[in-house]
């Protein structure tokens, strides 16, 4: 394939309400997106690291500089031959997975429009329509959260998933459950306990949770493993999970039941891919998780969960929840079953509102 140019911007979004986690409070986001062009044709991804360095080791002006450094510099002065080769070829970079992975996006949602095909269909993946599920961050009282849960419940989202963390967990959960008897409901905690506190986790027990989602150090197979064999929820890896190898690893230690795939956390498709046929030959269950993405990123993310292993209620949910203008047209909407479509235009099937995304751009770069 040819590569004529690759543009960086930097585009700055206010969230329609915060959102907390264990590691800390957004109120803005500052996100950088790809667009990668060749022969009039554009290709568009979306960096998902966040604005500090606390969920991984990644932040927005750190993406900057690797991509503008490496990875943009090497892939216009030798580009893949097809979109599956990208990752490989900036492999020898350690880490900046989100970076990495923005720019590998953009190359599959390129190559997927110069074949006029929707993504998802040239990624194999079969299911035509993806169910839906939201993450609800640390409120300031679980009254305001009890509210959030069933607007969202009575929007249609298959699942909810509350984040914890010490002091916002055990007897928040048992309120959720008390209201909502019957949901799919889900923990997850960011890496906020150690296995010291395995015996508060395993009150968790008492709530028929689906899973808890990374309790444990975001580096930490090992003591997932043993926290595991402690507690009867299943534990579904995040943070840990950075590419098949930690797949591979954490299903042959009994780390998980659950396997949650993010795009730029594992560096873009082929080693999402990967985790996801690993999970799939072990029976071990995957969905796609969210990191707070525009239209862009979350476009991509229906398309990765159309693949057939993708069989829980997902992060990926309705623009509307984030932002009060999204950056594609039409925005992502969910049907009132908490389903998405999966789109029939070619590429991500959005299209990016180019108007839009450079009057929100705080910087802009183009290389050639
Ligand atoms: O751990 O899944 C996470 C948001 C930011 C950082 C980490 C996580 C999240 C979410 C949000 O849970 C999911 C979404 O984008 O809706
Ligand atoms: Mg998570």
């Amino acid at each position: 394939m040819t590569l004529d140019r690759i543009t960086l911007r930097e585009i700055r979004m206010p969230l329609v309400h915060f959102f907390e986690t264990s590691f800390g409070r957004t109120t803005e986001r500052r996100i950088l997106l790809v667009e990668v062009q060749s022969e009039g044709i554009s290709g568009w991804g979306e960096v998902t690291a966040g604005e500090k360095p606390f969920y991984n080791e990644e932040w927005t002006d750190a993406a900057w500089l690797l991509l503008k450094d490496f990875v943009v510099p090497q892939l216009l002065h030798k580009p893949p031959g097809s979109a599956a080769e990208t990752a490989s070829r900036t492999a020898h970079i350690r880490g900046h997975n989100m970076a990495r992975g923005g720019l590998e996006a953009a190359i599959w949602d390129l190559e997927a429009r110069q074949r006029n095909i929707p993504l998802w269909k040239h990624l194999g993946g079969t299911w035509t329509e993806i169910p839906c599920g939201v993450s609800i961050g640390i409120q300031d009282s679980i009254e305001q959260l009890l509210g959030l849960i069933e607007r969202e419940i009575a929007a249609g989202y298959q699942r909810i998933k509350v984040k914890i963390k010490p002091g916002w967990d055990v007897s928040v959960m048992d309120a959720v459950r008390e209201k909502f008897p019957k949901i799919q409901l889900m923990a997850d905690a960011n890496s906020a306990y150690t296995l010291g506190d395995a015996e508060h986790l395993g009150q968790l027990d008492a709530f028929n949770l689906m899973m808890i989602e990374q309790p444990l150090a975001h580096d930490d197979i090992i003591d997932h493993a043993k926290l595991q064999g402690r507690i009867k929820t299943p534990i579904c890896l995040d943070e840990c999970i950075r590419g098949a190898r930690q797949a591979e690893q954490a299903i042959e230690m009994q780390a998980c039941g659950v396997i949650n795939i993010k795009l730029g956390r594992l560096g873009g498709f082929s080693e999402a891919m990967l985790v996801h046929d690993i999970a799939r030959a072990h029976h071990i269950p995957v969905w796609c998780g969210g990191m707070l993405e525009a239209g862009i990123g979350r476009a991509h993310n229906i398309a990765l969960s159309t693949l057939a292993n993708f069989t829980l209620p997902g992060d990926v949910s309705a623009s509307k929840r984030y932002w009060t203008r999204d950056i594609v047209h039409p925005p992502v909407e969910v049907s009132p079953q908490g389903t998405i479509k999966a789109p029939d235009a070619p590429g991500f099937g959005y299209d990016p509102d180019r108007g839009y995304i450079d009057a929100i751009a705080v910087r802009k770069e183009t290389m050639k």
